[in-house]
């Protein structure tokens, strides 16, 4: 069967929404195609050097002939690797049907990729690198006024007339003063109401759903982590009330019940998530909230977990990524796996649903260590753990471990390895572990996801009624609750074929 290109369904663009805001804030006239959202409910599929794969959305050419005629800068995200193949094609088309059009592409990839994507594609004028708002504000800016682009930082520019490229370095992050006076994402661009026909597909269904972002940055370095060279390891934090103000703008303004939090790693300041939960309490006391991106648990402790279970919050994903104390150290990490089980136990007798993250075959890993995340697994299972997400390791550009890995030849970024981070299809999912075959890491993954959830419902039988209840009401709790909702619900092809 092929594999998707999203391996999550499709989930509405923030960064992108964040950048359009800004532009139109500074008087632009700004048109949004969102080939994802405006044929949400169409899914193709298309050949790709690791087999067959689907995607949802409008084709490239489709993007390209919705872009108005005499369009003088356009835009494309490219937050993840494996889109990268799509958004060159739109590049390319768009080249040839507007040349002298600027084409910028921003975003995780286009940041941590920027060297690849400049040699791969002439038809792409500059990659704005990190934290894009105030990149893109002053790059239209200077474009219109004919000032030098190598002047300003945040660019990896290409000269049109020589073919040489220079990079200006990362941009200066925005300070909290700054975030808080940004424009909220331009939502009324996008076709919210088409993801909301089709998903949710991200974080637990548990009533109409926005994303959000509270905070920027992650103090961390974790080795397999893009985000260091992305967003530096500066930490900002907006103003709690601005954040809940936001929120509550979009529960009047389209009835949304539930807030999905997609910070990098959300609960990284104690006294920040403490204010957060009270200025939720104080102006919409009936909100559901979750956290479904993986967050450490070095600022979580129960007085917080209870907190945040009072003001709404249901569902919290912490990321241990090993239950091997020698593989965090090894990955950068050194989190305290005591004190992650304790986070798992507190949470589950405040009431809170926890998922736990493992990564399983990274380049250093042991058998030894596999059977530490194993042990661990079932540990966190015994505390009250609900969920677990398994994943195989991918080295993403902009790591440590893809800069050591390519280094020692070991990594050759050839066309099939842009589809490598698709690792729910086995067929594009290889190994980068000299010790374990990709089939043997694919036994580890399923092996600990069974033993996890065996271990589970052992330790809370009634969890099987409320398993087969959540998928008659559709009232869910769980993670295990929407992957199996997701599956059913997946948006499938057609048998038209792409090319
Ligand atoms: C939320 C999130 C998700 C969510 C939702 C994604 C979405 N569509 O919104 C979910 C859970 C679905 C998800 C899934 C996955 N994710 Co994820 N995710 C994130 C996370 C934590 C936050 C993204 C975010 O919203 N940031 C906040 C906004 C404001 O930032 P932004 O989108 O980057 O936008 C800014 C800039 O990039 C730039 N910008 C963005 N677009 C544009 C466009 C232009 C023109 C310009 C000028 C600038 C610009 O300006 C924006 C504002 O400053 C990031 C980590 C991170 N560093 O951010 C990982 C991250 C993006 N995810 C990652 C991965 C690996 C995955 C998965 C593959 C995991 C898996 N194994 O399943 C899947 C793939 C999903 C898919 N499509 O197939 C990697 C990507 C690595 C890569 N390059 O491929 C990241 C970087 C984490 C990491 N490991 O380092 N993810």
């Amino acid at each position: 069967m092929p594999h998707s290109l999203a391996t999550h369904g499709p989930t509405p663009p923030i960064g992108l929404a964040y950048i359009a805001a800004v532009l139109r804030n500074d008087g632009h006239k700004v048109d949004v195609i969102d080939g994802a959202g405006e044929a949400i409910d169409r899914c193709v599929e298309f050949e790709s050097p690791v087999g067959t794969l689907n995607r949802i959305g409008l084709s490239a050419a489709e993007i390209v002939a919705r872009i108005a005629p005499g369009t003088s800068i356009i835009g494309i995200t490219n937050m993840f690797l494996h889109e990268w193949p799509l958004v060159r094609e739109i590049a390319e088309l768009t080249r040839q049907r507007l040349p002298s059009a600027f084409v910028v592409v921003g975003g995780e990839n286009a940041t941590a990729f920027a060297p690849w994507i400049m040699a791969q594609c002439a038809a792409v004028d500059c990659c704005v690198l990190g934290e894009g708002e105030a990149t893109m504000s002053q790059l239209v800016r200077r474009l219109a006024g004919g000032a030098s682009l190598q002047a300003m930082s945040g660019l990896f520019l290409r000269d049109r007339h020589t073919g040489a490229t220079t990079c200006t370095g990362l941009p200066v992050r925005l300070g909290r003063s700054e975030l808080d006076t940004l424009p909220p994402p331009a939502w009324d661009l996008f076709p919210l109401e088409r993801y909301w026909s089709v998903g949710p597909f991200l974080g637990v269904n548990r009533g109409l759903s926005i994303q959000m972002i509270g905070t920027r940055g992650c103090p961390y370095r974790c080795s397999f982590c893009s985000s260091p060279q992305m967003w530096t390891t500066r930490f900002t934090a907006r103003r709690p009330d601005d954040v809940v103000e936001e929120i509550a703008g979009y529960v009047q303004h389209y009835g949304v019940r539930n807030i999905n939090f997609v910070d990098l790693t959300a609960a990284s300041d104690r006294k920040w998530t403490l204010r957060l939960c009270d200025a939720i309490e104080q102006k919409i006391p009936r909100l559901i909230w979750q956290l479904p991106v993986g967050t450490r648990t070095e600022a979580v402790d129960r007085q917080v977990l209870q907190r945040m279970w009072e003001t709404g919050c249901r569902n919290i994903v912490f990321a241990p990524e090993s239950g091997s104390q020698r593989m965090l150290e090894e990955m950068n990490k050194p989190s305290s796996l005591v004190h992650i089980l304790q986070a798992v136990r507190d949470a589950h007798q405040v009431g809170l649903r926890t998922t736990v993250n493992i990564i399983v075959g990274h380049p250093r890993e042991r058998w030894r260590d596999l059977w530490k995340s194993l042990a661990f697994l079932l540990k966190a299972a015994w505390a009250g753990g609900d969920d677990c997400a398994v994943i195989m390791f991918c080295p993403y550009p902009g790591s440590a471990d893809f800069d050591a890995l390519v280094a020692s030849g070991r990594h050759v970024v050839d066309e099939a390895a842009l589809y490598a981070g698709l690792s729910r299809s086995s067929s594009s999912h290889r190994s980068w572990n000299e010790r374990m075959s990709a089939r043997q890491i694919r036994i580890v993954q399923m092996a600990m996801t069974v033993a996890f959830y065996a271990a589970a419902v052992l330790r809370r039988p009634v969890r099987v009624v409320e398993f087969f209840r959540a998928q008659i009401t559709g009232r869910e709790h769980t993670y295990l609750d929407q992957m199996v909702r997701t599956r059913r619900n997946e948006i499938r092809p057609a048998t038209r074929k792409a090319h």
